[in-house]
């Protein structure tokens, strides 16, 4: 689709009066056509926003109060000047006793809530000792196993009292059975458990990636878990439904607000369709919003997400009469992608202008990110001053004194308006294609938000955004690999731009799971084991009874799965009784198209855009092909934004682009490499995996290639690196082999020219 830089134009109307006074300001250029802001909501046609607001403008504005329908002023009627929201920060890395003292330490550091996230294996329901998770064991987040680590990661923690948020949805009813067993054990009654787990499956066959099972049985799931948690767990949240992904992703707020509450009701009529009343379970589904740095549109954002999510379950649900139904509450998150590995200190700034948003929006709840986790996994230091950053705004700037803040602004409720409409018409687009579970099955979702991704990444890479550091005031002696194409290769610069990361003995973690898997299933009754697993299959493999009471749990997934964690059989174990019964999700490939091209030369005409389409050209005269590129993601890493937006960028500059599947093992990658005959592998490694996968990328590459004959003690195809990479790892990886790094922040048509540069010598 392409967009007239006059769409949306018909909305700006501006003040006479203030027009002539601005025209002379401007010396004489009309202000409209030069002050008028062409926002990122482009895609959603939300294209302008006015220099200036007026008392016009909110003209139609009625009286609202916070706490009541429509919501768009909080759920609570006193918010923060009662209850600050809770500081509530996403951490979990290595063992489980290294989370837990960390969990620890920061409760006592002032944190309030605690947000435990998983290493890959465990969202993907793979033990630590399965061979498809070599490299993702304890990286992003902690490995757990069974019941007994679930019990030490939260041992000395009072789960009566402190709220636990749990990032999982692949694996939910291994790891959620987990931890109402550790709850129970440690005394715990189901009333007094208190926290969220996302289980928001959706939003992971449109962007996140990690789900396992495919869509219907997974809507089963959630269905069954509505139904425990609403009979048991009164406290409970039961799913986080989450724009913060769609976001991180590349969607702009509009396109994050409509595919988010168009999951959530689907969550509604899936909760409905287990037999429940919408009052049962409404009002324990929340939310969770990414926070960038728009900063306008994200406060206007949530107050729209709020009236938007009242006005549908009245719509749509008319059974539904208590107000909390209606109401939503919502956690946020300070965006991971507006970090830069450049210059890496303004990150403080950037993720304290987001949380700031993200309150003056309303948040329930909050993480801010710490400043070093474009690079890696935060320390210690970075993770004081993201903590202390929440506490100083609720305790130092009298921030939580007034309830919704921007109310009446003319700006503000203009936007929440336009926010709202704009937003409605992407939910009504859903529902036309018979909610989101259909639109998604139609690759609708996936596809806009890919478009808007490379649309964002030509403006930064055209210079029309600005990223501080990154594209404009660049530091002089800057490590980054955007000052020349590709990465210095000592890796060992250290300037003010540098900064300290953690760094997880993969291996180190690696043993000690696979010594505690080997304890428990030695110390456990096998015999039990198999007969929960077995009640689980043939649970699974039967036709869902949705008719039975609300109260008849015999037939529940979770509650089978709870009896299985009680015989400490593992997430393994129990991933793989579900998934003989449902099969595991092959997800489609799915490509934007031009839409990087039209975008950068929009901004940017005659530019090294066309000098790249030129040499691709030139390249296919000379050689009798363009230059080959398999984009592959290795290991159980399923962050797939950087990856799509680079190969459709790379195709519209003239490569031959092949997108691997998700999810492959480096013998697998190796081999699609080879059967598709490219020139070069670029790896996209958002997870922590590099330094495992991508030598062992290389070396299988090398025993294939010389299997073939192809290569003569060497291979001859390039493999490059891009995505999360520190700078400490860079001699590593060059020495293992690799040709070149291109880091966040390097442009891709500069990556492009040196590629073609590398193929070329190569050849
Ligand atoms: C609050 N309360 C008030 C009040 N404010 N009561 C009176 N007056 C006020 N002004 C009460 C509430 O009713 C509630 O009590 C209690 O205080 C707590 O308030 P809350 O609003 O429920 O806050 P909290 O417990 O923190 O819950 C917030 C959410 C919850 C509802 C949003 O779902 C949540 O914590 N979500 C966190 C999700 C998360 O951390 N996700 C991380 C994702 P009652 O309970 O008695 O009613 C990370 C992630 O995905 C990263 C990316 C990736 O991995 O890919």
């Amino acid at each position: 689709r392409s967009y007239s830089s006059s769409d949306g134009k018909d909305s700006v109307d501006l003040d006479p009066e203030w027009v002539k006074m601005a025209t002379k300001e401007c010396k004489g250029a009309d202000p409209k056509e030069i002050l008028t802001w062409k926002t990122l909501e482009v895609c959603t046609l939300l294209a302008y926003v006015k220099p200036l607001y007026t008392k016009e403008d909110t003209a139609h504005l009625e009286k609202e109060i916070p706490g009541k329908y429509p919501f768009t002023r909080g759920p609570y009627a006193t918010m923060y000047t009662y209850r600050p929201w809770t500081i509530r920060q996403y951490a979990g890395f290595s063992t489980v006793e290294e989370s837990n003292a960390f969990y620890k330490a920061n409760l006592l550091a002032g944190q309030q809530g605690l947000s435990v996230a998983f290493d890959l294996a465990t969202h993907r329901g793979y033990d630590s000792d399965h061979p498809r998770v070599r490299g993702d064991v304890g990286m992003a987040g902690v490995a757990i196993d069974s019941v007994e680590d679930m019990k030490i990661l939260f041992s000395g923690i009072d789960l009566s009292k402190v709220s636990v948020s749990m990032t999982m949805n692949g694996a939910v009813l291994p790891i959620l059975a987990m931890y109402i067993v550790t709850a129970l054990e440690e005394g715990c009654t189901y009333e007094q458990m208190r926290g969220t787990i996302q289980n928001d499956i959706l939003k992971e066959f449109m962007v996140r990636n990690t789900y396992i099972y495919p869509t219907g049985p997974s809507m089963r799931i959630i269905g069954d878990i509505i139904k425990f948690t609403s009979h048991k767990m009164p406290n409970y949240n039961s799913i986080s439904i989450s724009g913060y992904h769609i976001m991180e992703a590349g969607a702009d707020s509009v396109l994050e607000l409509g595919f988010t509450v168009a999951d959530g009701i689907e969550y509604i009529r899936t909760g409905v369709n287990a037999g429940l009343s919408v009052d049962k379970f409404a009002p324990r589904l929340s939310f969770f919003w990414g926070i960038g740095m728009n900063f306008y549109m994200e406060i206007a954002k949530m107050r729209a997400g709020r009236r938007l999510w009242a006005h549908m379950i009245k719509k749509l649900f008319p059974s539904a009469t208590n107000p909390n139904s209606m109401r939503l509450r919502a956690h946020s998150q300070t965006s991971g992608w507006s970090l830069t590995e450049q210059d890496p200190y303004n990150n403080i700034v950037r993720t304290t202008i987001e949380a700031m948003a993200a309150v003056l929006g309303g948040t329930q709840s909050l993480h801010t990110n710490s400043l070093d986790e474009a690079i890696g996994l935060p320390t210690e230091f970075s993770s004081r001053i993201a903590r202390n950053t929440q506490i100083i705004l609720q305790e130092e700037a009298n921030i939580p004194k007034v309830v919704d803040p921007f109310a009446g602004s003319y700006l503000i409720e203009s936007l929440t308006d336009q926010v709202f409409n704009k937003a409605l018409d992407i939910v009504n687009e859903v529902e036309e294609l018979g909610g989101m579970a259909k639109a998604i099955e139609s690759g609708m979702p996936k596809l806009r938000i890919q478009e808007a991704a490379a649309r964002r990444q030509a403006a930064i890479d055209s210079g029309k955004e600005t990223i501080v550091g990154v594209n404009k005031y660049k530091l002089k002696n800057s490590s980054s690999s955007s000052d020349s194409g590709s990465a210095d290769k000592s890796g060992k610069k250290v300037d003010a731009g540098q900064v300290e990361v953690l760094s997880i003995d993969n291996k180190a973690v690696l043993e000690k799971q696979l010594a505690k898997l080997k304890k428990v299933k030695a110390e456990r009754d096998d015999n039990l084991v198999m007969e929960s697993l077995q009640a689980l299959e043939d649970c699974a493999n039967e036709i869902q009874d949705n008719a039975s009471p609300n109260d008849d749990l015999s037939k529940n997934l979770l509650a089978l799965s709870i009896k299985a964690a009680q015989s400490r059989a593992t997430v393994g174990e129990i991933s793989l009784a579900l998934e003989r019964a449902f099969g595991r999700y092959q997800p489609p490939s799915l490509l934007v198209s031009g839409a990087y091209k039209q975008e950068y030369q929009d901004y940017n005409n005659n530019s090294i855009v066309d000098k790249v389409i030129e040499r691709t050209k030139k390249f296919l005269d000379e050689h009798g092909r363009r230059p080959r590129v398999l984009i592959v993601k290795m290991g159980q890493d399923g962050h797939d934004r950087g990856a799509n937006v680079v190969a459709s960028g790379f195709a519209d500059l003239g490569f031959d682009v092949d997108v691997g599947p998700l999810f492959q093992t480096p013998e697998e990658a190796a081999r699609l490499a080879i059967d598709s005959d490219v020139h070069v592998i670029g790896v996209s490694s958002l997870a922590a995996g590099h330094k495992v996968l991508v030598p062992k990328l290389i070396e299988e590459l090398k025993a294939q290639l010389n299997e073939a004959g192809d290569g003569i003690g060497n291979h001859n195809i390039l493999v490059i690196v891009g995505g999360v990479i520190p700078q400490i790892d860079y001699e590593f990886l060059y020495k293992s082999g690799v040709s070149a790094i291109y880091g966040p922040g390097t442009p891709i048509p500069d990556s492009a020219m040196d590629l073609i540069d590398k193929i070329e010598a190569n050849i």
